[in-house]
């Protein structure tokens, strides 16, 4: 008879991740920037710039470490406090690479080939895409093991990459008889902002990487470029409605009271009740001056770190060591659970 699994008894780690391979948009900051800060205080916070997947795509040598930079200081400019928790660049901490080399050898083909992500991103270049990009997933789920985190803040779209972080885990404690060994990390999507979709498409999520800058508000827009990029959004000739199934099939006016919901901390329903009857006249200019207050204390706080790259590179030195103090006793753990030789 085969016993209960054991589950995993540690303590809770919380762990995320943002790519230092853009401008970060209000969706990265409503998705997960706002949830970290939100986090630090009652939780055990690492916070990764994840730069191992930024080079999944070319990325110039001469901008990544300023990118990570720019990635770092939008952290500390929207809150997060490098007291309260480990902010660092991926590339600093080697557990990473080394625990998705042994994901690499648990996960099957078969998850990955079922991952939307990719084929959302190669579209019909598949074959000329990099294997990093494929594998993409197998080092999510190392990241986020290495700490033996226990809740990841994401997006939506990152709701299959955390399902498979699960199985991984799950299948390594089974195969290698370590019941308990990684917890099954939990996602913690829910909420206002989890899905922000694009201002020109209500159909595909707000992104950095869509050609069109008019599709995304940047966290370094400045006022009158946030107001454009609002009175040029799309949307219907309807006015708003009283009621959320109003919305029903209006995913570009859905977009919009969601956005003003999450940046005013209200319900949609309380947006509604505020709106209902009135056109995008009305409606526009109020998401554009509520964006531009809570956005422009954060840009204007971005310059004023980047003004300062040595102290960044403090935090992010400091983080560093910080980070590997924890991940590189797990991943050696790993070593002797796998039956690695050792002196
Ligand atoms: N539109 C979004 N709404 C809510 N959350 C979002 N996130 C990204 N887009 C949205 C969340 O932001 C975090 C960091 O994302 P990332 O930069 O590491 O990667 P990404 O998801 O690939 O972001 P982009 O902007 O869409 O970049 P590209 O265009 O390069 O793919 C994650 O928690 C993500 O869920």
């Amino acid at each position: 008879m085969s016993e209960k699994p054991v589950e995993y008894s540690g303590p809770e780690r919380v762990f995320s991740g943002v790519q230092p391979s853009g401008s970060l948009h209000l969706g990265n900051y409503l998705g997960a920037l706002k949830k970290f800060v939100d986090l630090q205080d009652a939780h055990d916070c690492v916070y990764c710039i994840v730069d191992l997947h930024a080079v999944t795509v070319w990325q110039d040598p001469k901008e990544l470490a300023k990118q990570t930079r720019h990635i770092a200081a939008a952290f500390l400019a929207a809150g997060v406090d490098p007291d309260k928790a480990i902010i660092y660049p991926q590339a600093q901490v080697r557990a990473h690479s080394e625990l998705a080399w042994y994901f690499n050898c648990v996960a099957r083909i078969g998850w990955l080939n079922r991952m939307t992500q990719f084929k959302d991103k190669a579209g019909k270049n598949s074959e000329k895409m990099s294997v990093g990009l494929y594998d993409y997933p197998v080092l999510q789920a190392a990241d986020i093991l290495a700490f033996k985190a226990t809740h990841v803040p994401v997006g939506e779209d990152q709701k299959q990459h955390l399902e498979l972080s699960r199985d991984i885990a799950a299948k390594f404690n089974n195969d290698f008889d370590a019941p308990g060994f990684f917890p099954l990390p939990e996602p913690l999507i829910k909420g206002p902002g989890a899905r922000v979709m694009s201002l020109k498409d209500g159909s595909s999520k707000m992104s950095k990487s869509d050609p069109s800058d008019l599709s995304r508000i940047n966290l370094t827009d400045e006022a009158d470029k946030i107001a454009k990029k609002i009175r040029k959004a799309k949307t219907d000739p309807e006015p708003i409605p009283a009621e959320m199934d109003g919305l029903e099939g209006r995913p570009e006016v859905a977009n919009l009271v969601g956005i003003y919901a999450a940046l005013s901390g209200q319900s949609d329903q309380d947006v509604l009740n505020t709106y209902a009857g009135e056109g995008f006249g009305v409606f526009k200019p109020a998401l554009a001056d509520l964006c531009v207050e809570k956005i422009a204390p954060i840009t204007e706080s971005m310059n004023r770190y980047l003004a300062d790259p040595a102290e960044i590179d403090r935090i992010l030195a400091k983080g560093a060591e910080a980070a590997a103090a924890i991940a590189d006793p797990i991943v050696s753990d790993v070593r002797d659970i796998m039956g690695f030789w050792k002196a």
